[in-house]
């Protein structure tokens, strides 16, 4: 039989070979499961395989994002940065895939285009693009949030001669930016990691800014030996931090509240946290930061202070001062020598507010008010966030219901790991659930973890069909919306709140995350287990 129309038998399959699929096909394996795993890409790593534009690193500290699961693991492997480059994180994935000998269940270069679920069978097919097919009882979803990109729709972009691409799709061969004209789309995470590192060495950059964001500095260094033997020493402390906060990093909030301080304390405090490394001034501030319009008002008022000093030119400083949504309230890129880049003579700041980009010319990009040649450009606009992936697979439930025309709405699910009319199929980093907003390893370990139990359980009883309850399903997309309702992002465009003014139909603001907290999750996660996993209806 030719390869295009066999069709494998499994266990399990699991879809996606980045952090996530690649602990599950671990726990999997360790069940007695016979797994297969189908991934995209050519090899191991997914967003850290795909992402290789310069500058690409760690936001969350490096041994707080590694797996946790192997203590052998974890005294062999050594980060030499405290946010480590995409490079070492990639090598950090392969060595993963090589130490536990992940890859002989991983068939590379396969895109999953179609799952659907036979019920006289209870169990998933799943069929790629090139035609082959497999079956199993258990589908696993690990397609990770952000990884299908998202070029803008600008008029004439395949009318330009230079070299043009999305940052996930970085050229892999070296790209030599002397004397070249570089033109970057977007000032999101990704971009604000990138034009330093472009600017450096570019012969002109040109930086196309729609909405300016609140960027914090990361302030990386690398790990010296002392620090090192101390982090190999904190493992169990690092993790237990990370269990204990709201998004499993190992910052979390300050207990007291912006305005209970004085207003020399509080600048004081401001001051501590923008001196720090990572994420604090974004997870380890007052703990009314994101809730309070005027908490959130006074550090807002600081960040753009911080900016006003770091930029020479005070037009070009005001453009990059957010004024349509506070501190935090979107996703804060972390920079190195961000702000002070604009200060260079081989750097411009272009405002589409003032002058909008009105095509791509066959030159560069043309806006209002004049066009700007450009041997490359690049489009650092983001990504079909959490439920792109899904979009992608033609995913059909009980009698051939489309998942994506039941989240037409917005995404429907119980405890973000399950559907409802989906039996047997588990997201683990999926919508609703507190792995898509978090420091992403620590909470998909905890939904991995979950999901094997479940397995377990369900072999056990000689369980074969498990699924939502709709009624289940119905209260916990209430909870994720209430929760969500009172925090101030949720006033706020961004991709958190499902919106994607480059996607026909996503511009219209529906939580696509888990906004109470990675410990309530967990409590949550545990307690459906506990009651015999209360909510799905095992058969
Ligand atoms: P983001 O954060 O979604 O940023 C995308 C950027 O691209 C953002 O500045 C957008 O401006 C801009 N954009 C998107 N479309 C356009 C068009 N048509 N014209 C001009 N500018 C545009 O993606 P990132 O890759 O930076 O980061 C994604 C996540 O990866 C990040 O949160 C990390 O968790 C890792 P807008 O804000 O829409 O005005």
């Amino acid at each position: 039989m030719s390869q295009a129309v066999r069709c494998e038998h499994h266990d399990a399959i699991i879809i996606g070979a980045g952090i996530s699929g690649l602990y599950q096909l671990y726990r999997l394996r360790e069940l007695g499961l016979d797994v297969r795993v189908f991934e995209t890409g050519g090899d191991v790593g997914g967003t850290w395989y795909w992402n290789r534009y310069p500058g690409a690193r760690f936001d969350s500290e490096s041994y707080s994002y590694g797996f946790s699961f192997s203590e052998e693991l974890l005294q062999e492997w050594e980060w030499s940065e405290h946010f480590a480059p995409q490079p070492e994180t990639l090598r950090y994935v392969n060595f993963v895939a090589d130490k536990f000998d992940l890859r002989r269940e991983i068939r590379f270069h396969t895109r999953i285009v179609r799952a659907s679920w036979d019920e006289a069978a209870l169990t998933w097919e799943v069929e790629a693009e090139d035609g082959h097919r497999a079956r199993a009882c258990w589908l696993i979803t690990a397609i990770g949030p952000l990884s299908v990109p998202q070029l803008p729709i600008i008029k004439g972009m395949e009318d330009f001669r230079g070299h043009a691409f999305h940052t996930s799709d970085w050229p892999r061969e070296p790209l030599d930016l002397a004397d070249r004209r570089v033109g970057i789309i977007g000032t999101g995470a990704t971009a604000v990691q990138l034009i330093p590192v472009v600017a450096e060495t570019a012969g002109h950059l040109t930086v196309f800014q729609r909405s300016p964001n609140w960027c914090a500095p990361l302030h990386n260094a690398p790990i010296d030996a002392e620090a090192q033997a101390q982090i190999k020493a904190g493992y169990d402390t690092i993790f237990a931090r990370c269990r204990a906060s709201h998004g499993a990093f190992i910052h979390d909030a300050d207990r007291r509240k912006a305005m209970e301080v004085s207003p020399q304390e509080r600048e004081a405090f401001y001051e501590k946290l923008y001196g720090e490394p990572g994420f604090g001034i974004w997870m380890g501030n007052f703990r009314d930061t994101f809730v309070d319009e005027a908490a959130n008002r006074t550090i807002s008022e600081f960040m753009a202070r911080k900016i006003r000093v770091r930029v020479r030119d005070p037009e070009t400083a005001e453009k990059l001062v957010p004024k349509d949504h506070g501190f935090g309230t979107r996703r804060v890129p972390m920079e190195t020598g961000y702000y002070e880049t604009f200060n260079r003579d081989n750097v411009r700041l272009v405002d589409l507010n003032q002058m909008p980009i009105k095509r791509i010319s066959p030159a560069g990009v043309v806006t209002s008010g004049e066009e700007h040649r450009l041997d490359i450009l690049v489009y650092a606009t983001g990504f079909d966030a959490v439920t792109g992936g899904f979009d992608l697979i033609d995913i059909r439930g009980c009698n051939g219901q489309s998942l994506k025309e039941k989240w037409a709405n917005g995404p429907r699910t119980l405890l973000g790991m399950q559907i409802s009319g989906f039996p047997n199929m588990f997201t683990i980093v999926g919508p609703h659930n507190a792995a898509s907003f978090c420091n992403i390893p620590r909470c998909s370990e905890q939904n991995v973890e979950w999901v094997t139990d479940c397995i377990r359980h369900m072999r056990a009883r000689g369980v074969r069909r498990m699924e939502a309850q709709e009624a289940a399903e119905a209260e916990w997309t209430t909870h994720v919306h209430e929760s969500a309702a009172r925090m101030l992002y949720s006033k706020v465009d961004s991709w958190f709140m499902g919106v994607n003014p480059n996607r026909p139909g996503k511009n219209r603001r529906i939580f696509l995350l888990y906004g109470a907290g990675a410990p309530l999750y967990r409590e949550k996660c545990a307690a459906a287990a506990a009651n015999g996993y209360e909510g799905f209806k095992l058969a």
